[in-house]
């Protein structure tokens, strides 16, 4: 049986399964020197769609004026197990290009290669040092950020094992990085020259699957480089036409607790498709191994008695008090508390004398936060880390609906076994001072000196 490549390498796809898509139809240059640009030498691109790895290859087709062309009908663990595709891809993985002269795999290679197909192409840097930093960022997207990336999300989708300790490393590695990007972006509009060039698109693509599925603004915001650079490329035309909106994660997906089992082929044939018109890469279906999400059952919070604190207009009151705050935040809070709708809790750090060093006691606290990121529809916290030298204490105040603290929270968050939990009693007035002073960081705060204060809201 002849490979999908070798049938096609010879005028087109001899299955027919291949659509037009949207984009640059303009001829290609012969890049190579080797081949003459013909209608029929198109290059054929298998990957589901939404795959942010295949967008890369079509963002750079976009800016480079290639055709590039869809696979039609390409199901994921169907389509990609196939033997003809094996012989593209041993690994059986997407995206592979079909190219007129034999496949190619790995996107980032591929991305390459269609941006080679125009001579002279700017993309990959107009002089030889500009090209060594397109590499240069192209790798730190592919080694720094993308694994990143993919150790904080997979086990948090299910894919591979969680575990706290890979999550931490995958998040301070990630952070590490970001910040590195963050600094060489605070003077730079793109990475490399003043031109968007391969490097921007493979980043950008990377970073699109952390913005898009885990990385909320609350962890992007220490990144204000980043963030505008990643907003402003989506939203160019060319990023736009193949990706399509962009929205930012707004919640760490959950943690499952048992990886996901292998996918099973649904099917052993692969389709015929009926010629309909070209498949527009920005209708996302989710790969084999992002399938959209199900619809998510009620938070059992939702299900409570209404009650009349609207937690919004008490975070709103907070953030835009900056005067008489005891006379305005705080009297506020008591007028709006609703003691039946929501409890309050102090939280006491059980493992004080290991906070010897500030900058990681700080992380910790960091890191608690955007894992609490999962509670801020239904909750507020203020936390303190206390003292003027080690070992720093850390004690919080929480705001959250219901009277419990909720049990998902308990779940999903390991940071919350680490502190012992103690329900305020709002009828007791010292209680109800140490709660005000919470709130207000008040300094000294029980005697000590505060290291810093941070907010969950
Ligand atoms: N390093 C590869 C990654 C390819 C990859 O992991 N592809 C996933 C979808 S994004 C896949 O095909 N998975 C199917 C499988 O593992 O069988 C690239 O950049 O192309």
């Amino acid at each position: 049986m002849q490979s999908g490549w070798q049938s096609r390498a010879r005028g087109g796809r001899a299955d027919g399964q291949v659509e037009m898509q949207a984009g640059s139809m303009a001829g290609r240059p012969g890049g190579t020197g080797k081949r003459v640009a013909a209608s029929r030498e198109v290059e054929v691109l298998h990957t589901g769609a939404g795959n942010k790895n295949a967008f890369k290859a079509l963002i750079a087709a976009e800016y480079s004026g290639v055709k590039v062309e869809l696979t039609k009908n390409f199901e994921m663990g169907v389509s990609n197990k196939t033997p003809e595709f094996l012989k593209m891809n041993p690994l059986g993985k997407v995206p592979v290009l079909e190219t007129p002269d034999g496949p190619v795999f790995e996107s980032n290679a591929i991305a390459r290669y269609v941006a080679r197909l125009k001579d002279d192409n700017p993309l990959l840097g107009s002089s030889r040092i500009e090209q060594a930093h397109v590499e240069q960022w192209v790798d730190f997207a592919a080694t720094e950020v993308d694994p990143g990336v993919a150790w904080y999300l997979y086990p948090r989708l299910g894919y591979i094992p969680y575990a706290h300790t890979t999550e931490e490393t995958a998040i301070a590695s990630l952070k590490r990085s970001l910040g590195a990007l963050n600094t060489h972006l605070a003077s730079n509009t793109y990475l490399v020259g003043h031109s968007v060039t391969l490097a921007d698109i493979v980043l950008t693509c990377n970073l699109y699957h952390g913005i898009a599925r885990i990385l909320t603004k609350s962890f992007t915001s220490d990144f204000p480089h980043v963030e505008r650079y990643f907003w402003t490329m989506v939203n160019r035309p060319n990023f736009k036409k193949v990706i399509g909106e962009v929205k930012q994660a707004e919640s760490v997906p959950p943690v499952q607790k048992k990886a996901a089992p292998p996918k099973e082929p649904k099917a052993k044939v692969v389709k015929k498709e009926a010629p309909k018109e070209a498949p527009k890469p920005k209708v996302v279906e989710a790969p084999a191994e992002e399938e959209a999400p199900k619809p998510k059952p009620k938070n059992p919070l939702d299900l409570l008695p209404p009650s009349k604190m609207v937690l919004d207009d008490w975070k709103r009151l907070y953030s835009n008090t900056k005067t008489n705050f005891r006379e305005v935040a705080i009297k506020g809070f008591w007028d709006m508390y609703d003691p039946e709708g929501y409890s309050l809790w102090f939280c006491d750090y059980k493992y004080n004398d290991e906070n010897t060093v500030s900058f990681v006691t700080l992380n910790k606290v960091g890191g608690f936060l955007q894992r609490m990121d999962l509670v801020r529809k239904y909750a507020f916290g203020k936390m303190l880390v206390i003292g003027s030298e080690p070992p720093f204490k850390l004690k919080g105040l929480w705001l959250f609906r219901g009277q419990e603290v909720p049990k998902f929270v308990m779940d999903e968050v390991y940071d919350m076994e680490l502190y012992e939990w103690t329900k305020v009693d709002i009828s007791d007035e010292a209680q109800k001072e140490r709660v005000n002073a919470m709130i207000e960081d008040q300094e000294p705060f029980e005697g000590e000196a505060l290291l810093d204060a941070k907010c969950f809201k």
